[in-house]
Protein backbone atom coordinates (compact mmCIF):
# COMPACT_ATOMS: atom_id res chain seq x y z
CA UNK A 1 0.00 0.00 0.00
CA UNK A 2 1.36 3.66 -0.40
CA UNK A 3 2.11 6.28 2.00
CA UNK A 4 -0.79 7.91 1.02
CA UNK A 5 -3.87 7.90 3.90
CA UNK A 6 -6.36 5.60 3.73
CA UNK A 7 -10.14 6.92 2.32
CA UNK A 8 -12.61 4.69 2.39
CA UNK A 9 -16.76 5.09 1.42
CA UNK A 10 -19.73 3.51 -0.04
CA UNK A 11 -23.05 3.89 -1.17
CA UNK A 12 -26.06 1.02 -0.68
CA UNK A 13 -26.97 -0.20 -3.86
CA UNK A 14 -30.78 1.17 -3.08
CA UNK A 15 -33.09 3.11 -5.24
CA UNK A 16 -31.73 5.30 -7.68
CA UNK A 17 -28.78 7.29 -7.28
CA UNK A 18 -29.85 10.93 -7.64
CA UNK A 19 -28.02 14.34 -7.30
CA UNK A 20 -28.48 14.08 -3.74
CA UNK A 21 -25.78 11.28 -3.48
CA UNK A 22 -23.71 12.84 -6.15
CA UNK A 23 -23.10 16.23 -4.48
CA UNK A 24 -22.93 14.93 -1.23
CA UNK A 25 -20.92 11.73 -1.91
CA UNK A 26 -19.61 11.44 -5.26
CA UNK A 27 -17.87 14.60 -6.30
CA UNK A 28 -16.40 15.03 -3.10
CA UNK A 29 -15.14 10.99 -3.30
CA UNK A 30 -13.63 12.76 -7.71
CA UNK A 31 -12.12 15.48 -5.56
CA UNK A 32 -10.36 13.58 -3.04
CA UNK A 33 -9.04 10.53 -4.83
CA UNK A 34 -6.10 11.84 -5.83
CA UNK A 35 -5.20 13.09 -2.04
CA UNK A 36 -5.68 9.16 -0.80
CA UNK A 37 -5.48 5.85 -1.13
CA UNK A 38 -9.52 5.53 -1.28
CA UNK A 39 -11.30 2.53 -1.44
CA UNK A 40 -15.18 2.61 -2.44
CA UNK A 41 -17.27 0.53 -1.66
CA UNK A 42 -20.85 -0.98 -3.04
CA UNK A 43 -22.67 -1.62 0.25
CA UNK A 44 -25.09 -4.64 -0.63
CA UNK A 45 -24.82 -6.43 2.51
CA UNK A 46 -26.70 -3.06 3.83
CA UNK A 47 -28.88 -3.05 0.93
CA UNK A 48 -30.35 -6.38 2.66
CA UNK A 49 -31.51 -4.55 5.24
CA UNK A 50 -34.63 -3.85 3.49
CA UNK A 51 -36.77 -5.71 0.87
CA UNK A 52 -35.14 -6.13 -2.32
CA UNK A 53 -35.66 -7.77 -5.58
CA UNK A 54 -32.59 -10.02 -5.85
CA UNK A 55 -32.26 -9.55 -9.82
CA UNK A 56 -32.44 -5.94 -9.41
CA UNK A 57 -30.04 -5.91 -6.55
CA UNK A 58 -27.25 -7.56 -8.84
CA UNK A 59 -28.25 -5.50 -11.53
CA UNK A 60 -28.28 -2.46 -9.61
CA UNK A 61 -24.52 -3.50 -7.93
CA UNK A 62 -23.01 -3.37 -11.55
CA UNK A 63 -24.67 -0.30 -12.51
CA UNK A 64 -23.67 1.42 -9.42
CA UNK A 65 -19.65 0.77 -10.46
CA UNK A 66 -20.46 1.87 -13.82
CA UNK A 67 -22.31 5.24 -12.46
CA UNK A 68 -19.23 5.66 -9.77
CA UNK A 69 -16.79 5.17 -12.61
CA UNK A 70 -18.98 7.67 -15.03
CA UNK A 71 -19.14 10.21 -12.58
CA UNK A 72 -15.17 10.30 -12.60
CA UNK A 73 -13.69 7.71 -9.74
CA UNK A 74 -10.71 6.35 -11.74
CA UNK A 75 -10.60 2.56 -11.22
CA UNK A 76 -6.66 2.10 -11.98
CA UNK A 77 -5.64 4.44 -9.47
CA UNK A 78 -8.74 3.47 -6.73
CA UNK A 79 -10.22 0.52 -5.12
CA UNK A 80 -13.93 0.08 -6.12
CA UNK A 81 -15.29 -2.90 -4.42
CA UNK A 82 -18.34 -5.01 -3.85
CA UNK A 83 -18.58 -5.51 0.24
CA UNK A 84 -20.36 -9.23 -0.42
CA UNK A 85 -17.12 -9.95 -2.87
CA UNK A 86 -15.03 -9.32 0.24
CA UNK A 87 -15.94 -11.72 3.10
CA UNK A 88 -14.24 -10.51 6.12
CA UNK A 89 -16.73 -7.71 6.84
CA UNK A 90 -19.14 -9.90 7.96
CA UNK A 91 -16.50 -12.04 9.96
CA UNK A 92 -14.90 -8.89 11.49
CA UNK A 93 -18.33 -7.90 12.12
CA UNK A 94 -19.14 -10.67 14.51
CA UNK A 95 -16.29 -9.61 16.44
CA UNK A 96 -17.70 -6.36 16.94
CA UNK A 97 -21.40 -7.45 17.39
CA UNK A 98 -19.77 -8.65 20.69
CA UNK A 99 -18.32 -5.44 22.36
CA UNK A 100 -21.37 -3.63 21.25
CA UNK A 101 -24.23 -2.73 23.87
CA UNK A 102 -27.52 -2.83 22.48
CA UNK A 103 -28.31 0.28 24.07
CA UNK A 104 -25.86 2.17 21.87
CA UNK A 105 -27.85 0.90 18.92
CA UNK A 106 -30.87 1.90 20.18
CA UNK A 107 -29.94 5.40 19.92
CA UNK A 108 -29.32 5.41 16.72
CA UNK A 109 -31.56 7.72 14.77
CA UNK A 110 -31.25 6.25 11.29
CA UNK A 111 -32.48 2.97 13.03
CA UNK A 112 -35.31 4.39 14.37
CA UNK A 113 -35.98 6.60 11.27
CA UNK A 114 -36.09 3.66 9.03
CA UNK A 115 -38.02 1.16 11.48
CA UNK A 116 -40.85 3.73 11.00
CA UNK A 117 -40.78 3.62 7.31
CA UNK A 118 -40.34 0.04 7.29
CA UNK A 119 -42.64 -0.94 9.84
CA UNK A 120 -43.08 -3.92 8.79
CA UNK A 121 -39.56 -5.42 8.25
CA UNK A 122 -37.99 -4.07 11.53
CA UNK A 123 -34.83 -6.77 11.05
CA UNK A 124 -31.72 -7.81 13.01
CA UNK A 125 -30.06 -6.26 10.16
CA UNK A 126 -31.68 -3.17 10.30
CA UNK A 127 -30.64 -2.89 14.22
CA UNK A 128 -27.03 -4.14 13.73
CA UNK A 129 -26.80 -1.77 10.25
CA UNK A 130 -24.27 0.39 12.30
CA UNK A 131 -22.04 -2.54 13.28
CA UNK A 132 -21.73 -3.62 9.97
CA UNK A 133 -20.57 0.30 8.64
CA UNK A 134 -17.89 0.13 11.74
CA UNK A 135 -16.40 -3.25 10.27
CA UNK A 136 -16.24 -1.53 6.99
CA UNK A 137 -14.44 1.40 8.17
CA UNK A 138 -12.05 -0.68 10.60
CA UNK A 139 -11.33 -3.74 8.45
CA UNK A 140 -9.04 -1.36 6.09
CA UNK A 141 -7.66 0.82 8.96
CA UNK A 142 -9.35 3.64 6.79
CA UNK A 143 -7.65 6.83 7.70
CA UNK A 144 -10.69 8.92 6.72
CA UNK A 145 -14.18 8.60 6.10
CA UNK A 146 -16.22 11.05 3.98
CA UNK A 147 -20.30 10.90 5.80
CA UNK A 148 -22.79 13.29 5.49
CA UNK A 149 -23.93 14.99 8.49
CA UNK A 150 -26.55 12.08 8.42
CA UNK A 151 -23.85 9.16 8.89
CA UNK A 152 -21.71 11.01 11.54
CA UNK A 153 -23.92 9.25 14.65
CA UNK A 154 -22.57 5.69 12.63
CA UNK A 155 -18.81 6.87 12.79
CA UNK A 156 -18.88 7.72 16.23
CA UNK A 157 -19.84 4.51 16.88
CA UNK A 158 -17.07 3.03 14.91
CA UNK A 159 -14.56 4.91 16.99
CA UNK A 160 -15.84 3.86 20.00
CA UNK A 161 -15.49 0.06 19.15
CA UNK A 162 -11.90 1.11 17.68
CA UNK A 163 -11.04 2.34 21.20
CA UNK A 164 -13.05 -0.32 23.01
CA UNK A 165 -11.59 -3.19 21.44
CA UNK A 166 -7.69 -1.80 21.39
CA UNK A 167 -8.36 -1.38 25.03
CA UNK A 168 -9.97 -4.65 25.96
CA UNK A 169 -7.01 -6.63 23.53
CA UNK A 170 -4.75 -4.16 22.37
CA UNK A 171 -3.77 -2.02 19.84
CA UNK A 172 -5.22 -3.16 16.37
CA UNK A 173 -7.58 -0.49 15.10
CA UNK A 174 -6.74 2.78 13.45
CA UNK A 175 -8.91 5.34 14.84
CA UNK A 176 -10.69 6.97 11.79
CA UNK A 177 -11.75 10.53 11.36
CA UNK A 178 -14.99 11.68 9.71
CA UNK A 179 -14.73 14.08 6.80
CA UNK A 180 -17.62 16.44 6.41
CA UNK A 181 -17.26 18.27 3.32
CA UNK A 182 -17.87 22.44 3.58
CA UNK A 183 -19.66 22.00 0.07
CA UNK A 184 -21.35 18.40 0.34
CA UNK A 185 -24.56 20.34 2.48
CA UNK A 186 -27.97 18.01 2.48
CA UNK A 187 -29.99 18.11 -0.92
CA UNK A 188 -33.16 18.55 0.10
CA UNK A 189 -36.77 16.34 -1.88
CA UNK A 190 -38.14 18.58 -4.88
CA UNK A 191 -41.90 18.13 -3.86
CA UNK A 192 -41.37 18.24 -0.15
CA UNK A 193 -38.36 20.26 0.88
CA UNK A 194 -38.36 19.99 4.53
CA UNK A 195 -37.14 16.39 4.30
CA UNK A 196 -33.81 15.38 2.25
CA UNK A 197 -33.62 13.56 -0.74
CA UNK A 198 -33.24 10.10 -0.80
CA UNK A 199 -32.35 7.46 -3.98
CA UNK A 200 -35.65 5.38 -2.50
CA UNK A 201 -37.79 7.78 -2.31
CA UNK A 202 -41.13 6.01 -3.72
CA UNK A 203 -42.22 9.36 -5.58
CA UNK A 204 -39.39 9.60 -8.21
CA UNK A 205 -40.64 13.49 -8.96
CA UNK A 206 -38.42 14.13 -5.76
CA UNK A 207 -35.52 13.26 -6.89
CA UNK A 208 -33.31 13.90 -9.82
CA UNK A 209 -31.55 10.87 -11.28
CA UNK A 210 -28.32 10.65 -12.58
CA UNK A 211 -29.67 8.88 -15.20
CA UNK A 212 -32.92 10.35 -16.18
CA UNK A 213 -33.38 11.54 -19.58
CA UNK A 214 -32.94 15.41 -19.79
CA UNK A 215 -36.11 16.30 -20.33
CA UNK A 216 -37.66 14.23 -17.29
CA UNK A 217 -35.13 16.46 -15.48
CA UNK A 218 -35.77 19.96 -16.74
CA UNK A 219 -39.89 18.74 -15.68
CA UNK A 220 -39.05 17.94 -12.32
CA UNK A 221 -37.00 20.77 -11.41
CA UNK A 222 -39.80 23.05 -13.59
CA UNK A 223 -42.37 21.47 -10.86
CA UNK A 224 -40.49 21.68 -8.25
CA UNK A 225 -42.04 23.49 -5.23
CA UNK A 226 -40.84 26.94 -4.64
CA UNK A 227 -43.30 29.55 -2.97
CA UNK A 228 -45.42 32.61 -3.74
CA UNK A 229 -42.58 35.11 -3.32
CA UNK A 230 -40.88 36.44 -6.85
CA UNK A 231 -37.51 37.42 -6.19
CA UNK A 232 -34.77 35.19 -5.91
CA UNK A 233 -32.82 35.07 -2.81
CA UNK A 234 -31.68 32.46 -0.30
CA UNK A 235 -33.89 32.65 2.85
CA UNK A 236 -34.49 29.36 4.87
CA UNK A 237 -37.84 30.09 5.29
CA UNK A 238 -38.31 29.52 1.65
CA UNK A 239 -36.91 26.17 1.48
CA UNK A 240 -37.70 24.51 -1.56
CA UNK A 241 -35.94 28.08 -3.41
CA UNK A 242 -32.76 27.73 -1.10
CA UNK A 243 -32.23 23.94 -2.08
CA UNK A 244 -32.77 24.89 -5.69
CA UNK A 245 -29.82 27.82 -5.25
CA UNK A 246 -28.00 24.77 -3.15
CA UNK A 247 -28.01 22.67 -5.69
CA UNK A 248 -27.21 25.69 -8.46
CA UNK A 249 -24.24 26.43 -6.13
CA UNK A 250 -23.13 22.89 -6.42
CA UNK A 251 -22.98 22.40 -9.47
CA UNK A 252 -21.65 25.75 -10.66
CA UNK A 253 -18.95 25.96 -8.17
CA UNK A 254 -20.34 29.62 -7.54
CA UNK A 255 -21.16 31.29 -4.10
CA UNK A 256 -25.14 32.05 -3.55
CA UNK A 257 -24.45 35.69 -3.57
CA UNK A 258 -23.17 35.45 -7.13
CA UNK A 259 -26.19 32.97 -8.15
CA UNK A 260 -28.36 35.49 -6.25
CA UNK A 261 -26.70 38.55 -7.87
CA UNK A 262 -26.99 36.63 -11.56
CA UNK A 263 -30.64 36.44 -11.16
CA UNK A 264 -31.61 40.00 -9.86
CA UNK A 265 -34.57 40.72 -11.17
CA UNK A 266 -35.41 37.30 -12.97
CA UNK A 267 -38.67 35.67 -12.05
CA UNK A 268 -38.17 31.67 -10.97
CA UNK A 269 -39.00 30.45 -14.48
CA UNK A 270 -36.29 31.55 -15.77
CA UNK A 271 -33.80 30.24 -12.99
CA UNK A 272 -35.39 27.05 -13.02
CA UNK A 273 -35.10 26.91 -16.95
CA UNK A 274 -30.96 27.97 -15.95
CA UNK A 275 -31.39 25.42 -13.35
CA UNK A 276 -32.51 22.33 -15.75
CA UNK A 277 -29.66 23.25 -18.00
CA UNK A 278 -26.63 23.31 -15.43
CA UNK A 279 -28.08 19.74 -14.68
CA UNK A 280 -28.66 18.51 -18.00
CA UNK A 281 -25.28 19.54 -18.87
CA UNK A 282 -23.59 18.38 -15.81
CA UNK A 283 -24.63 15.28 -15.87
CA UNK A 284 -24.82 14.55 -19.87
CA UNK A 285 -20.90 13.60 -20.01
CA UNK A 286 -21.64 11.35 -16.99
CA UNK A 287 -24.45 9.53 -18.85
CA UNK A 288 -22.29 9.05 -21.97
CA UNK A 289 -20.00 7.42 -20.24
CA UNK A 290 -22.08 5.23 -18.47
CA UNK A 291 -23.51 3.63 -21.59
CA UNK A 292 -20.22 3.07 -22.48
CA UNK A 293 -19.31 1.21 -19.49
CA UNK A 294 -22.78 -0.41 -19.00
CA UNK A 295 -21.96 -1.87 -22.87
CA UNK A 296 -18.42 -3.36 -21.52
CA UNK A 297 -19.83 -5.91 -18.54
CA UNK A 298 -16.16 -7.52 -19.47
CA UNK A 299 -14.15 -4.75 -18.49
CA UNK A 300 -16.35 -3.93 -14.80
CA UNK A 301 -15.78 -7.49 -14.11
CA UNK A 302 -12.18 -7.02 -14.08
CA UNK A 303 -12.34 -3.87 -12.24
CA UNK A 304 -14.40 -5.59 -9.63
CA UNK A 305 -11.95 -8.42 -9.68
CA UNK A 306 -9.33 -6.23 -9.08
CA UNK A 307 -10.94 -4.48 -6.60
CA UNK A 308 -11.66 -7.55 -4.83
CA UNK A 309 -8.09 -9.17 -5.07
CA UNK A 310 -6.71 -5.87 -3.42
CA UNK A 311 -9.34 -5.49 -0.70
CA UNK A 312 -9.57 -9.36 0.24
CA UNK A 313 -5.22 -8.82 1.25
CA UNK A 314 -5.68 -5.63 3.60
CA UNK A 315 -9.26 -7.05 4.97
CA UNK A 316 -7.10 -10.84 5.66
CA UNK A 317 -4.36 -9.28 7.16
CA UNK A 318 -6.78 -7.34 9.93
CA UNK A 319 -8.74 -9.86 10.21
CA UNK A 320 -6.37 -12.72 11.10
CA UNK A 321 -5.02 -9.86 13.90
CA UNK A 322 -8.79 -9.65 15.19
CA UNK A 323 -8.59 -13.39 15.19
CA UNK A 324 -5.53 -13.75 17.02
CA UNK A 325 -6.20 -11.36 19.74
CA UNK A 326 -9.44 -12.33 20.84
CA UNK A 327 -8.07 -15.73 21.10
CA UNK A 328 -8.80 -17.68 18.27
CA UNK A 329 -7.34 -21.03 17.41
CA UNK A 330 -5.71 -20.23 13.98
CA UNK A 331 -5.95 -22.49 11.20
CA UNK A 332 -2.56 -24.34 10.31
N1 LIG B 1 -29.92 14.38 0.05
C1 LIG B 1 -28.62 14.21 0.22
N2 LIG B 1 -27.80 15.28 0.28
C2 LIG B 1 -26.47 15.11 0.45
N3 LIG B 1 -25.86 13.88 0.55
C3 LIG B 1 -26.65 12.81 0.49
N4 LIG B 1 -26.40 11.48 0.57
C4 LIG B 1 -27.54 10.80 0.44
N5 LIG B 1 -28.57 11.65 0.27
C5 LIG B 1 -28.06 12.91 0.31
C6 LIG B 1 -25.06 10.92 0.75
O1 LIG B 1 -24.92 9.89 -0.24
C7 LIG B 1 -24.34 8.74 0.36
C8 LIG B 1 -25.42 7.64 0.26
O2 LIG B 1 -25.15 6.59 1.04
P1 LIG B 1 -26.20 5.48 1.41
O3 LIG B 1 -27.03 5.08 0.28
O4 LIG B 1 -25.41 4.40 1.99
O5 LIG B 1 -27.03 6.20 2.51
P2 LIG B 1 -28.33 7.03 2.60
O6 LIG B 1 -27.94 8.24 3.36
O7 LIG B 1 -29.39 6.14 3.16
O8 LIG B 1 -28.74 7.49 1.14
P3 LIG B 1 -30.16 7.70 0.56
O9 LIG B 1 -30.00 8.42 -0.74
O10 LIG B 1 -31.09 8.31 1.56
O11 LIG B 1 -30.56 6.22 0.25
P4 LIG B 1 -31.83 5.36 0.59
O12 LIG B 1 -33.01 6.21 0.19
O13 LIG B 1 -31.68 4.17 -0.30
O14 LIG B 1 -31.78 5.01 2.03
C9 LIG B 1 -23.97 9.13 1.80
O15 LIG B 1 -22.63 9.59 1.83
C10 LIG B 1 -24.92 10.26 2.11
O16 LIG B 1 -24.42 11.14 3.10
Amino acid sequence: MSEKKILLSGIQPSGKLCIGNYIGALKNWVNLQDEYESIFLVVDMHALTVKQVPSELRQRCLSFVAQYIACGIDPDENTIVIQSHVPQHAELMWVLNSITYMGELNRMTQFKDKSKQHNKNINVGLFSYPVLMAADILLYQADVVPVGADQKQHLELARELAHRFNHQYSDTFKMPEPFISKTGGRIMSLQDPEKKMSKSDENDNNILGLLDPSDLLIKKIKRAVTDSGTDIVYDQSRPGLANLLGIYAKLSDKSIDKIVAQFEGKMYSHFKADLGELVVETLRPVQEKYSQLMDDKGYLETVLKAGADKSFVHARKTLSKVYRKVGFLLKK
